[in-house]
């Protein structure tokens, strides 16, 4: 190690489950080597290979480093040069004439998860509040996902990911977590050491099916089916715990007899594309395990009856009564939420006036066709919505508006700063401070700035201050600097939050949130038991409905690449070239059908639009389904990406987006030019 060298505490920002202690190596204001915190101990040492050259995105030769304003038409990536004071100025000025002609409503703010830190990541919330600007649902993730788990569990405590390390049956159910959630595997390898059978649930034998020991493939958006087939076959095998039944479990005679008679396996198999041995095996299994425990991921969320579809699935321990064993259990995602006090951030009492709601997923239509008032203006910051939200053509068509005033505030060019009138640079995590706590585990930490900004690069933060001062703003909170508001979040601490050493999480350390010791059988629903039947739904018992499904012959999932986290990491040469550029998994028989070869570039298309790949052919998929991973910015501008063929139809409950539930057919695109 070089003497001028430090090395310093930090966390990855990202939004991933693992929320990952990092090591920094600096000198001379640069960050030079990132590693993972071996101290931290849901990391131990190791990063994805994402975030293993973290610095290489930190100090990347494209990061926007100056305010810029646009010189040439729209969506061509013509700008220049100005000043903050410059930039400030203009948006100031264009809003104000905006809010004296349409009100205040005409502005709409666009943010998701580019940061996961609790400040930055929602102090924007409290200034558009005081704007009197339109909100924004954010609901683009797995708003149905925390919908159906709360529905039967309320708010009852997800279990320590460590649980997984003393389960013998193991089902990662909808997730490829080599690539999202490396660390949980850790676990699951010390159980498999241990004789543990893991088993994946997914549409397409995705990178982890070769972790496991057996792939059970499911017709897309039927996991509901399957859940429900598995617990009629529990209930005719006597595979039911009564005992945990009677004791802790809402409903379950009223599901035997009113729902479950509907799910017997033949008709299960024909739902699902299941066969009806393995269907069995999988039920069997799960009644007949020690401690089963089920890691559920998001894919299946995201269609028109994702909601419905984690019920089902959330009922399924309660039956067998696996949360009464040590290493049973479901694993949902930690809510840590109520450890902190983060209404301090967010302020919503500066929304003085009830304003107008925009879905996320909606911003297609939002930008083409909301009046009264029309938006007039966007402001997107930690988020690339041109690439990453549904219905990317009406994206588009929106922001190519020529009276849409957008202003981007972003660490690199992606594709929605290409359409902005003024683009801001921001700050990486390395360059502000924050607080962290993960949806992955219970761990917590603080991390502060430990390289100065790269050019002129302002926080999130930062920029809102600046903005508030110039509109006017006087409130003492926009006064606060950014180590005020994490203060402000740890002290006084909340009742959780008092539990942990404040010293050492001041201090920078990865600290973790106490679990009380019988918190998992501790049910924090309206009955105290868990919700099998819940009165308050309007179908107060899960059942399955087909999700949305387009005219079209096959389905078709954008799941996660292990070399970018949606559209962020596409600055990196070097996880490019590892990611290979767009492609699109087929089956054999199905490319023979449809008469494609393997490498040849096809079109996916809808009624919504069309993107172009390359074509893999690979007894990974199963027939009927087509597969790209990762995320990709647009070459330009007559080229669309795969959000070009989702729609902004939303989930049954918590309107998610239904990213998944979508289906293309694909056509030879040799030679074709590409067409909006
Ligand atoms: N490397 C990497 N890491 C990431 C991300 C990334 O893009 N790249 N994204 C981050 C984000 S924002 C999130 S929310 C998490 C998501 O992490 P996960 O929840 O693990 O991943 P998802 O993309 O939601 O879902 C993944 C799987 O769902 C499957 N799937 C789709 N439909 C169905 C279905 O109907 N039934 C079943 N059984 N399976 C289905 C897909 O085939 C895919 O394998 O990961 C985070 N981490
Ligand atoms: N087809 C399809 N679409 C998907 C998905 C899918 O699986 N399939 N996944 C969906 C999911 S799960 C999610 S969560 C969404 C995520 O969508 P987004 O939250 O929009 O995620 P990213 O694409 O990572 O874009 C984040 C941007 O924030 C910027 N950024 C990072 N830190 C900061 C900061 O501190 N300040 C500012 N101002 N900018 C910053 C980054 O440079 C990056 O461009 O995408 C969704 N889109
Ligand atoms: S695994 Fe997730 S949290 Fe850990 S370094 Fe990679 S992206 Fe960050
Ligand atoms: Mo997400």
């Amino acid at each position: 190690m070089n003497l001028r060298s430090k090395v310093v505490r930090s966390v990855c920002p990202y939004d991933c489950p693992d929320a990952c202690g990092l090591l920094i190596e600096v000198i001379d204001g640069q960050a030079v080597k990132v590693t993972g915190d071996p101290e931290h101990p849901f990391t131990r040492g190791t990063l994805c290979p994402k975030m293993a050259h973290y610095e290489r995105t930190v100090h990347s030769p494209h990061r926007i480093t100056q305010p810029l304003a646009r010189t040439g038409e729209k969506g061509t990536g013509q700008y220049k040069p100005i000043s903050w004071d410059e930039g400030v100025e203009r948006i100031v000025s264009t809003w104000k004439e905006i809010i004296s002609q349409y009100g205040a409503e005409a502005i709409l703010p666009y943010s998701y998860a580019g940061t996961m830190g609790m400040v930055q990541r929602n102090c924007g919330e409290g200034f558009f509040y005081r704007l009197g600007a339109s909100r924004l649902d954010r609901t683009i993730c797995s708003s149905s996902k925390g919908y159906g788990w709360s529905a039967v569990m309320g708010e009852t405590l997800a279990p320590h990911p460590d649980e997984v390390g003393k389960s013998d049956f193991i089902i990662l159910w909808s997730t490829n977590a080599l690539a999202t959630n490396i660390h949980l595997l850790n676990y699951v390898r010390e159980a498999k050491k241990r004789g543990a059978v893991v088993w994946l649930i997914d549409t397409y034998e995705n990178p982890t099916a070769r972790l496991v020991d057996k792939v059970v493939l499911v017709r897309p958006g039927r996991d509901a089916a399957l859940a429900l087939g598995m617990m009629h076959i529990l209930a005719s095998e006597n595979l039911l715990d009564q005992s945990f039944i009677s004791s802790y479990v809402q409903g379950f005679e009223e599901l035997r007899r009113e729902v479950l008679p509907d799910y017997f396996p033949e008709k299960v198999c024909q739902i699902t594309g299941i066969e009806e041995g393995l269907l069995r095996e999988l039920a069997l299994y799960y009644g007949k395990a020690r401690a089963p425990f089920i890691a559920l991921g998001s894919g299946l969320c995201r269609y028109g009856n994702g909601a419905m579809t984690v019920r089902a699935i959330t009922c399924l321990p309660a039956i067998i009564g696996a949360w009464n064993k040590p290493g049973g259990g479901l694993l949902v995602s930690t809510s840590t939420g109520k450890a902190f006090p983060t209404d301090k951030i967010t302020r919503k009492d500066l929304l003085t006036k009830s304003t107008r709601m925009v879905n996320m997923n909606q911003l297609g239509s939002a930008l083409t066709e909301l009046s009264y008032p029309p938006i007039k203006s966007l402001y997107v910051y930690h988020s690339n919505p041109a690439v990453v939200a549904p219905d990317q053509r009406m994206i588009i068509k929106g922001l190519m508006r020529e009276d849409l005033f957008t202003v981007v505030h972003e660490r690199f060019m992606t594709n929605t700063a290409g359409y902005a009138d003024i683009i801001l640079p921001a700050t990486s995590s390395l360059e502000h401070s924050d607080i962290y706590r993960s949806y992955g585990h219970y761990g917590i930490q603080k991390a502060a700035a430990v390289i100065p900004p790269v050019g002129e690069a302002k926080s999130n933060w930062e920029v809102f201050q600046l903005l508030a001062q110039a509109l006017g703003f006087t409130e003492s909170y926009f006064k606060q600097t950014t180590e005020d508001l994490i203060e402000g979040l740890i002290d006084p601490p909340t009742e959780w939050l008092a539990g942990v050493e404040l010293k050492k999480l001041r201090g920078g350390y990865p600290v973790e949130l106490p679990l009380p010791g019988n918190y998992k059988t501790r049910f924090l629903t309206p009955s105290g038991k868990i919700e099998i039947y819940n009165p308050k739904e309007t179908e107060p018992l899960p059942y399955y409905f087909a999700p949305y499904e387009d005219d079209a012959p096959f389905y078709l999932m954008s799941a996660p690449s292990l070399y970018s986290l949606n559209s962020s990491f596409n600055e990196r040469p070097d996880l490019l070239s590892k990611k290979k550029g767009p492609c699109l998994l087929m089956n054999p028989r199905d490319a023979e059908d449809k008469k494609l070869l393997d490498g040849q570039r096809v079109i996916a298309f809808n009624v919504r639009g069309e993107a172009r790949f390359s074509l893999k052919i690979t007894e990974a998929v199963p027939q009927g389904v087509v597969v790209t991973e990762g995320l990709y910015f647009s070459k330009n501008i007559e080229d669309s990406t795969v959000n070009a063929l989702t729609s902004q139809r939303l989930t049954d409950k918590a309107a998610g987006s239904t990213l998944y539930d979508v289906k293309v057919d694909v056509r030879n695109g040799e030679g074709v030019k590409p067409t909006t």
